[in-house]
């Protein structure tokens, strides 16, 4: 049988878990937000990574109802966690058919509803290529989420084709470098100037940045000089289950 097909049972079968991983603030080193990244625990074939069945669940459709649930399970996580950390933040991946769903604003303000969590609090990730598709609509689809008091960030900033025109008119308050541009900035001149370019234009723009996939200390000491202030990577944490995020977070919180 195919992928696809265990792929439609497998949110009623419970096989998804929602790993989180720490976004830091660097100066401070603290945990300031959590991202879901969704893995499937399949029965037979062991845990596959999204990067495997997130292209599957798009074709599909099978994306909205999995994004739904990860969004719902991320913003109550995070609402248990709030208890003992107050001001950490849930960050959750939005797909192209999720972003151009109907009903996307009713599911968000439920599931914060559901979770009694305070909008502020909640950072939906798009990457720049699910804007493109019909860029006017996008803006109108950030305004209405934004008008829920919730935050967006545009994921995987610097691999997609959308004009830098477009930038200061999406209502987002964070860029995230994509990490392919940030694994070579100690040894690549060229990713070392997009990357400090990036974050001149995110701070002139008044938009919070944040590295992704910041896996060494000269890395870190680069984007540090740079004044990235935010980062996320192996060398904080990887994406961690439950558990072993809330050891993490009472260790360093
Ligand atoms: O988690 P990595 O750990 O392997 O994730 C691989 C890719 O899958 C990334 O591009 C990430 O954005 C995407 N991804 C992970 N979780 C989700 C999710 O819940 N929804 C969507 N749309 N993409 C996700
Ligand atoms: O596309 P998005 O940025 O949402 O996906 C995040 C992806 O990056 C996940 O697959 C996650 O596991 C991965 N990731 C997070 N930190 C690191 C890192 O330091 N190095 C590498 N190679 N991948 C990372
Ligand atoms: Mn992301
Ligand atoms: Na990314």
């Amino acid at each position: 049988l195919t992928l696809e097909h265990d792929l439609r049972k497998a949110l009623e079968r419970n096989e998804f878990v929602v790993y989180y991983q720490p976004q830091v603030n660097a100066a401070t080193g603290e945990v300031f937000g959590l991202e879901a990244l969704v893995r499937w625990q399949h029965p037979t074939r062991g845990m596959i990574s999204p990067a495997e069945f997130i292209p599957l669940a798009e074709e599909s459709g099978l994306i909205v109802p999995i994004g739904e649930w990860v969004l719902k399970t991320a913003c109550q996580q995070v609402k248990r966690w709030q208890r003992v950390f107050p001001n950490l933040r849930a960050a959750v991946n939005l797909s192209a058919r999720q972003f151009q769903s109907d009903n996307l604003v009713e599911i968000v303000a439920q599931a914060l509803e559901e979770a009694e969590l305070q909008a502020h609090c909640l950072d939906l990730e798009i990457t720049e290529s699910t804007t493109m598709h019909n860029v006017d609509r996008a803006i109108a689809t950030m305004h209405d989420l934004k008008s829920l008091g919730i935050q967006i960030s545009l994921d995987d900033f610097g691999t997609g084709y959308s004009s830098l025109s477009y930038l200061k008119h999406f209502p987002i308050h964070m860029l995230k470098i994509d990490r392919s541009f940030v694994r070579d900035i100690t040894t690549d001149e060229d990713d070392a100037a997009i990357v400090a370019s990036v974050i001149a234009m995110a701070h002139s723009l008044k938009l919070n940045v944040i590295a992704e996939g910041v896996e060494t200390e000269e890395q870190l000491a680069y984007l540090m000089e740079r004044r990235c202030d935010q980062m996320q990577g192996y060398l904080f944490s990887q994406p961690l289950p439950v558990e072993k995020c809330d050891e993490l977070l009472h260790f360093i919180n």
